[in-house]
């Protein structure tokens, strides 16, 4: 019998509703990101332009903000975890008075601990928790968890991504993740779930589960969705990542329709006005305009 669906999501002391979409604002503190690689790094942390960027997109209406120190797109070269800590932590310590929910993009588990120390709310893991010793930090934190798919590492998952049935495949693995989870004494109202857009996966595949998003929410889970400015997008527009905006925005709000609760966004204050459209159209709530 299916849960029915989240209704919120826990994460470290923090309660996000489920009502409407949440914006989630990508915050990479790294060299080599795919479209903000070095904004907020050049060598060390640049804290006045994260922190500004940070509390723009608060203003704007992030719900929460993903801070990441290692590139995981397609060929990335690993991090290691100590020069990870040096880009995550001073961001975490100086983001943490802004009223949001701090999330971190990690697959290292010294890493997590340590931003579970700084006062991060939720661990964002894109290989899905697969290591023990990440498991056995989120077990220990009263975090929020986001449990991501992807096929292999960064360096190797776009060679030949191939699947019988990507939607089935997909699905699959997250249900083993969360039962995995639940075993290890994570609470399911602090778990959202990830398709993991382009991670192992050609046009086909991210569309394929983008259409069958529904079919991924197992035991009633959230769902999050991060397409934002992707390789998908410039595939179906023709348009470098810098002209991404528009494909993204459409690929948001289709996401939304299809199921996402949660999208993961560079473009925060153009999304949220995308969202309140969409809102305030909607069959529901257009006869009180
Ligand atoms: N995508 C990226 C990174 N982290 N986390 C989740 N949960 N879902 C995603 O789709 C996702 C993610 C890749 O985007 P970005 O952070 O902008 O680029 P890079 O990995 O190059 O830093």
């Amino acid at each position: 019998m299916e849960n029915a669906r989240s209704r919120e999501l826990v994460c470290g002391g923090r309660l996000l509703p489920l009502d409407r979409p949440l914006v989630m604002g990508v915050l990479n503190i790294t060299p080599d990101s795919f479209s903000d690689g070095g904004r907020f790094w050049q060598g060390k942390p640049d804290l006045g332009a994260v922190r500004a960027a940070a509390s723009a997109m608060v203003a704007a209406g992030a719900d929460l903000l993903d801070i990441g120190g290692e590139s995981t797109r397609p060929g990335a070269e690993p991090v290691d975890p100590q020069e990870e800590l040096r880009r995550v932590v001073p961001v975490l310590e100086a983001l943490a008075d802004l009223d949001v929910c701090l999330s971190v993009d990690t697959r290292r588990a010294a890493v997590a601990r340590a931003a579970v120390q700084a006062g991060a709310h939720l661990l964002n893991d894109v290989s899905g928790f697969r290591d023990p010793e990440m498991m056995a930090v989120l077990a220990d934190s009263d975090l929020g968890a986001c449990v991501m798919h992807m096929r292999g590492d960064p360096q190797s998952m776009q060679v030949n991504p191939v699947y019988a049935d990507v939607v089935t495949e997909v699905r699959a693995f997250l249900a083993d993740r969360v039962h995995a989870l639940q075993q290890a004494g994570v609470e399911r109202r602090r778990l959202v779930l990830d398709p993991g857009i382009g991670f192992g996966k050609r046009l086909e595949h991210n569309v394929a589960l983008l259409r069958g998003l529904e079919a991924l929410r197992v035991e009633g889970l959230p769902l999050l969705v991060g397409v934002s400015r992707k390789r998908m997008i410039g595939e179906i527009t023709g348009r470098a990542v810098e002209d991404r905006l528009a494909g993204s925005l459409a690929a948001a709000l289709v996401a939304v329709g299809f199921g996402a609760d949660v999208v993961r966004v560079h473009d925060v204050a153009e999304t949220v006005d995308a969202l309140r459209i969409r809102n305030a159209l909607s069959s529901a709530n257009a006869r009180a305009l």
